[in-house]
Formats: C-alpha cells, sequence, structure tokens
C-alpha cells in the first residue's frame, strides 16, 4: 500500500486523479504534487490503481501477471472494479472524510478507456461497475498526461537501460502501438466528455515543467490553495 504519513489537517478534501497512457509520468508527479501539496500544509496521502489497499494489490498481481488475459477485457472489467471497490471503502472514502486529500495514480478512467474505448467492452457494463465502485466517490479533478506513446516507450526503454534493467513490460505494456495510440485517443475523448472535471496537460516537457504545469491546474481549481484556507 502506498498511503503515506500524512501532514497537517484540512476542512475540506479533495480527490485528484492521474491519467494517460504507459510510462507517461503519472506516478513521478503524483509523488511531486503530494510533496506540493505538503508544503502548503495540506494533509494528503498518495494511492494507485489497480491497488492501493493488500486485497486490492492481490488483483494488481494477479491481473498484470496476465494471468487473467485470457478471460477477456470484460472479466478483467469486474476484477478492476473489484478492486476499485475495496480500495474506495477502505482507502479513499475514509480519508476524504477525515479531511485528508487523496491522490491517485489511475482511476475509473482507466476502466473507461483500457477496457471500455480501446478493450471493446460494452458501455453499460463500464457504466454499472462504475457506479458500483465509485458509490458517489468521483474525483474532483483529473489530470490527463497526453504523450505520444512512441516517445513515452522510449523515455521507459532510456531509464530502463540507464538503470542496468531489462525492459520486461507488463501485461498491458506489450501490446502493439496501434493499441496505445487508440488508448490514447480514449483518454482525450473522456477529457472532452468531461470538460468541467478532466484538464489535458502535456507529459512531453521536463519533469520539472511538468510539475509546475500540474500545480497551475490544480491551484486554478482549486484557488483557496494560494489563499491558505480550505473551501
Ligand atoms: N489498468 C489500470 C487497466 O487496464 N484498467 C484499470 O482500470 C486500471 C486502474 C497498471 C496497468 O493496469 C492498467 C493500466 C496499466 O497498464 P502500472 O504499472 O500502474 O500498471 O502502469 P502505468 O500506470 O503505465 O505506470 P508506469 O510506471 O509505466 O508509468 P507512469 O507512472 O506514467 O510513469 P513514471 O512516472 O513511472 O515514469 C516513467 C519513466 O519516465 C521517467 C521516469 O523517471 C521513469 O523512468 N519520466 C520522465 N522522463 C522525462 N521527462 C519526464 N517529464 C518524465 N517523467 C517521468
Amino acid at each position: 500500500m502506498l498511503q503515506e504519513a500524512p501532514t497537517s489537517k484540512a476542512s475540506r478534501a479533495r480527490f485528484i486523479t492521474f491519467e494517460g497512457g504507459e510510462g507517461v509520468g503519472k506516478s513521478t508527479q503524483v509523488k511531486r504534487l503530494l510533496q506540493n501539496l505538503q508544503r502548503h500544509d495540506i494533509e494528503a496521502v498518495r494511492t494507485r490503481e489497480p491497488g492501493g489497499t493488500p486485497k486490492a494489490e492481490a488483483i494488481r498481481s494477479f491481473i498484470l501477471q496476465g494471468r487473467s488475459e485470457s478471460w477477456g477485457p470484460g472479466a478483467e472489467a469486474v476484477l478492476f472494479a473489484a478492486a476499485r471497490l475495496d480500495h474506495v471503502n477502505q482507502l479513499i472514502a475514509p480519508n476524504l472524510r477525515n479531511g485528508t486529500w487523496v491522490l491517485s495514480d489511475r482511476f475509473h478512467d482507466s476502466t473507461r478507456a483500457y477496457q471500455g474505448l480501446t478493450g471493446g467492452v460494452d458501455d453499460k457494463l463500464i457504466a454499472g461497475l462504475e457506479s458500483l465502485a465509485l458509490d458517489g466517490h468521483a474525483p474532483d479533478l483529473t489530470i490527463i498526461l497526453d504523450m505520444d506513446p512512441e516517445a513515452a516507450f522510449k523515455r521507459v526503454a532510456e531509464r530502463a537501460i540507464e538503470d542496468g534493467l531489462a525492459l520486461t513490460g507488463d501485461r498491458f505494456e506489450k501490446e502493439e502501438l496501434e493499441w496505445h495510440k487508440k488508448l490514447r485517443d480514449g483518454f482525450l475523448s473522456i477529457a472532452r466528455d468531461n470538460p468541467d472535471r478532466c484538464v489535458v496537460i502535456s507529459a512531453a516537457q521536463s519533469e520539472d515543467t511538468l510539475e509546475a504545469a500540474i500545480w497551475e491546474a490544480v491551484t486554478q481549481r482549486f484557488p483557496e490553495l494560494l489563499r491558505g484556507s480550505q473551501a
């Protein structure tokens, strides 16, 4: 579980999710946003999907090892939803109730994009699973990091070479490039359909520049952060 020690209390907690394709820099930026919030004396935790709780992490291992692949995207959507239900009940909802901001590295838009828009799972099944798993806990803000998938793969490969690691890839990282281009379009269409919740930011910039762009988007959405008080 990635939950981290909270800092001070905030009276109104927000739920922020990070979405996008493989290797666009979500995990890096979730950590940086957590630090920026803590510098502003905001109590916050970071978490991830699939995962975030012991039960959801068990489902994560099962899926990412490829053990559910032969079941098809519909069954995988159900598994992601089961993990999400536990994550919401055990980690996200209690933290928000307690005044702690929650930053999640992926959430329900990943099921919409991967299993729905790219995997072809019926909209009604995706919507039903979403309503069950979220139980009213939709994100207040979703940051979609957008990047050409070829460039993102190159980035991950370069880092693996620098670190002397073999580039193995999980279940989804092994899909074809065309599949990843469709996935990128899927995230962009989710952003277009949800303009009040989603902000698309180009991930093809340095970690520092991207961090600044994300902070600007977050403070624009929640100006109380700069006023030093919570709405
Ligand atoms: N999934 C998930 C579904 O299919 N349905 C669902 O409902 C859910 C929730 C999860 C997989 O499960 C699928 C989607 C995924 O395939 P994961 O390991 O969490 O698997 O996969 P990713 O989310 O893609 O995680 P990655 O670690 O691969 O990518 P990130 O988090 O986007 O990228 P990050 O921050 O780890 O950075 C990647 C590399 O680039 C460098 C970093 O140092 C690192 O080496 N980097 C940069 N380099 C240059 N410039 C920058 N701005 C950089 N930012 C990071």
